[in-house]
């Protein structure tokens, strides 16, 4: 799929080497929203969780190269613009942006999260005056908003007067971010101005459990940027990039021992893995539904058919069948109602066989009997268990049976395809099959029922 309408985005900042924030936090956002970004670095720092130990401003010459270089073929919809830190860069960058007609998102950095400058101090007045009037939103935090409009912020009283002050320098509008307010607060709001006030308000989210993060304000402005270069107004864009970092913020990863670092794509990815999960298991439930002769396989306690999440750690993240697949007289009836946390059994026996074979993703019980066993063990790796020796604590506990049970037949043979128990007082005996993918759980049903229905 290539499509020439695909949009695009250029960033103009520096390079993080955490990679939480800068140039590095803003190819996640592009990315995972969907924008072609490129990139023009202005500086590279040494940085980490706890500090920023170093800073290198890429020379003039190279800088302006690579700007023009980037700009002049791959033409964007939106700059957002980060890290600038002196004059050598801002000049260039004035100059850039003022030829550009499209949307300019720009974020005014001026210290790092762990609190090293990233301005530098002399060339702050020309920053002010040369590329702050550029913006069409402006994106400071409370600290970055006190220094454009040099007055101290007590409350969110003094925002408007604040907002305007900033409006004043040129921008057109400016989103003033919260999350510095007093750490007692329970809720925290982003403010939104324009110059007239006629369109001003503010988002309110809870408050997470923790203080500072590194890259929430660089994930923030690329993801109105974003939203921008998909054709959104600013109110929608900044709608819409809020509840995405509210999400990063959620995800924020603890990888070093300083701060920890907003996580924009985990949710993204896991969302994608539950989906895959959901739409792969649906559709070898639909196969099951037509193996007519699977009926014969059904137990009294009926059929769970599960699919894990990659890697799963509780059954939440194991899809099966809500309500299993039943059979009425010779016929498969399955409500084929798919979602997480359908099954209890299944979904805990293959959890606990995955401690063992870590590929296993995939599982399904069917009815036990002689002749079964016979042809699993004809075909599959098989373990088994006994029910009757399992220890009375064990027994006791409500659903602990199976982790038991599955745990005992893996230590026996951790490769079993196959584990099966042949009942006990009141309890149903029981095969389960166990594999990599639900396909693969079909291959093995078809083994089973050709040698079965003519045997
Ligand atoms: O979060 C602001 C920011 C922007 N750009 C770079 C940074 C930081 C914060 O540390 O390092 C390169």
């Amino acid at each position: 799929m290539h499509s020439s309408k695909e949009k695009k985005a250029l960033t103009i900042a520096g390079s993080d080497s955490s990679a939480g924030a800068g140039i590095q936090a803003d190819l996640k956002t592009f990315s995972a929203l969907g924008i072609y970004a490129t990139t023009a670095i202005t500086t590279l720092t040494a940085q980490n969780t706890k500090t920023v130990s170093d800073i290198f401003v890429v020379p003039e010459g190279f800088f302006k190269n690579q700007l023009e270089t980037t700009i002049e073929d791959i033409k964007p919809d939106v700059i957002k613009v980060g890290v600038l830190y002196d004059n050598s860069i801002i000049k260039i960058v004035k100059d850039v942006l003022l030829d550009f007609e499209k949307p300019k998102i720009i974020d005014p950095v001026l210290y790092s999260g762990t609190g090293v400058k990233l301005l530098d101090e002399k060339s702050y007045d020309s920053f002010k005056k040369n590329i702050i009037p550029l913006a069409d939103i402006l994106t400071p935090n409370l600290k970055e908003a006190e220094s454009l409009s040099e007055i101290h912020i007590q409350s969110d009283s003094d925002l408007p007067k604040v907002a305007d002050s900033i409006l004043d320098l040129g921008a057109k509008s400016v989103i003033i971010k919260g999350g510095h307010f007093k750490r007692k607060n329970k809720y925290i709001s982003d403010y939104y101005y324009t110059k007239n006030g006629s369109e001003s308000f503010k988002i309110t989210n809870k408050r997470l459990p923790f203080d500072e993060t590194h890259g929430t304000g660089c994930n923030f402005s690329a993801a109105i940027a974003s939203y921008i270069a998909m054709g959104y107004s600013p109110k929608d864009a900044f709608i819409l990039a809020n509840s995405y970092v509210y999400l990063a913020l959620k995800n924020a990863s603890k990888v070093g021992n300083g701060v920890l670092v907003a996580n924009p794509l985990r949710q993204i990815y896991y969302n994608s893995q539950k989906y895959e999960t959901i739409i792969e298991l649906q559709k070898c439930v639909s196969y099951l539904e037509r193996i007519d002769k699977f009926s014969l396989l059904i137990p009294e306690t009926k059929t769970n058919f599960v699919y894990s999440i990659p890697n799963p750690t509780d059954p939440l993240e194991v899809a099966g069948v809500v309500g299993r697949v039943t059979n009425y007289r010779n016929r498969i009836r399955s409500p084929n109602t798919i979602d997480f946390g359908a099954s209890i059994h299944v979904a805990n026996a293959l959890l606990v066989a995955k401690r063992f074979n870590p590929y296993l993703r995939s599982a399904i019980n069917i009815r036990y009997s002689d002749n079964l066993i016979k042809i699993c063990s004809d075909n599959f790796i098989c373990s088994n268990y006994n029910r009757r020796s399992e220890p009375k604590s064990s027994k006791n506990r409500e659903g602990s049976s199976i982790k038991w049970g599955i745990k005992s037949a893996f230590i026996n043979n951790p490769n079993a395809e196959v584990v099966y128990h042949d009942g006990d007082y009141g309890k149903e005996p029981m095969i389960l099959l166990f594999a990599k993918t639900p396909r693969r759980i079909l291959t093995m049903i078809l083994t089973i029922l050709k040698r079965y229905t003519t045997s």
